[in-house]
């Protein structure tokens, strides 16, 4: 079995994490295989929303430690490399996605797995699901976003208690803090993950692409509303504009096609 899952069902690209037994720690070949996913999720307009998840018990642990020989006598590592080929594209393929990213958080999500769920644009979890901002429990730094994430979604009191206690956060916790969207139970994860991607899927893609733009953009009031007033043109010649307001007089479900 891969160790990274990719499927495509009614406009919804699936991704799982399958490295189950080492609740999804990252390796090299994950990597390659996120990669391929989130390009090929760019590339084929019949995918309208990507679903990220975890096979197992964990959500994604983040780096692969077993890879990391520290052993006396063993040169140095320069983890800048693995961050620069590795974990900076792909946070920056996720937030440059046009098309809405959904996680679902099944299990523990640590380190450079807690970030990559919160790169994500929707997460929801699993009620027994954990985030764990494990890094200084190895002496590092929040990475993969982490150290931009947190302070935003939770203000740097609690971002700076998750980040030097490392202590576990309950999804439950993740959700009354503003860190994550919403938590179900165990057995509803699943269902209501898809469900979400579904009516994401069948939403007006372009018009979600863009918003992404103007919400992840960080600019003074000015330079925002100017973003807002040229995505907002791109938005407006958009076919799902036309069809989302015809809907609204019609008095009806708009049916929108993603162009
Ligand atoms: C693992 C891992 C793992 C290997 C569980 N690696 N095997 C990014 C890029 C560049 C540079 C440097 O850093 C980074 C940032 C990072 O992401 S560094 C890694 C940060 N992650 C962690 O420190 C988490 C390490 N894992 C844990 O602390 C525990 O596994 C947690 C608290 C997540 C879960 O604990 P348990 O539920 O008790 O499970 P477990 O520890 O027994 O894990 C199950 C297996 O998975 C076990 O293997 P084994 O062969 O003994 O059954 C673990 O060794 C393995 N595993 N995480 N990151």
């Amino acid at each position: 079995m891969a160790s990274v899952l990719v499927s495509v069902e009614a406009g919804v690209e699936t991704i799982t994490l399958n490295r189950p037994e080492k609740l999804n720690a990252l390796n090299p070949e994950m990597h390659q295989l996120l990669r391929v996913g989130l390009e090929r999720a760019a590339l084929e307009p019949a995918i309208r929303a990507v679903l990220l998840t975890g096979a197992g018990r964990g959500f994604c642990t983040g780096q692969d430690l077993a890879e990391r020989d520290v052993s006396v006598g063993a040169a140095p590592i320069d983890l800048s490399v693995s961050l620069g080929s590795h974990y900076n594209p792909l946070v920056r393929r996720m937030r440059a996605l046009p098309k809405p990213i959904i996680c679902a958080v099944n299990g523990v999500a640590a380190g450079a797995g807690a970030n990559i769920a919160l790169a994500c644009d929707i997460v929801i979890a699993a009620r027994s699901a954990s985030f764990v901002q494990a890094f200084s429990k190895l002496g590092l730094v929040p990475d993969a976003g982490g150290s931009y994430f947190l302070p935003r979604l939770v203000g740097t009191a609690r971002a700076m208690g998750l980040a030097l206690l490392a202590e576990k956060l309950d999804a439950e916790q993740a959700a009354q803090w503003g860190l994550i969207w919403k938590v179900v139970d165990d057995a509803r994860l699943a269902e209501e993950a898809r469900a979400l991607a579904d009516r994401l899927a069948s939403g007006p893609t372009k018009g979600y692409g863009l918003l992404k733009k103007a919400l992840y953009a960080r600019h003074s009031l000015d330079a925002q509303l100017d973003l807002e007033r040229d995505l907002q043109r791109e938005a407006g010649y958009s076919e799902d504009y036309r069809e989302g307001v015809t809907a609204f007089k019609e008095k009806r479900e708009p049916r929108f096609k993603g162009k």
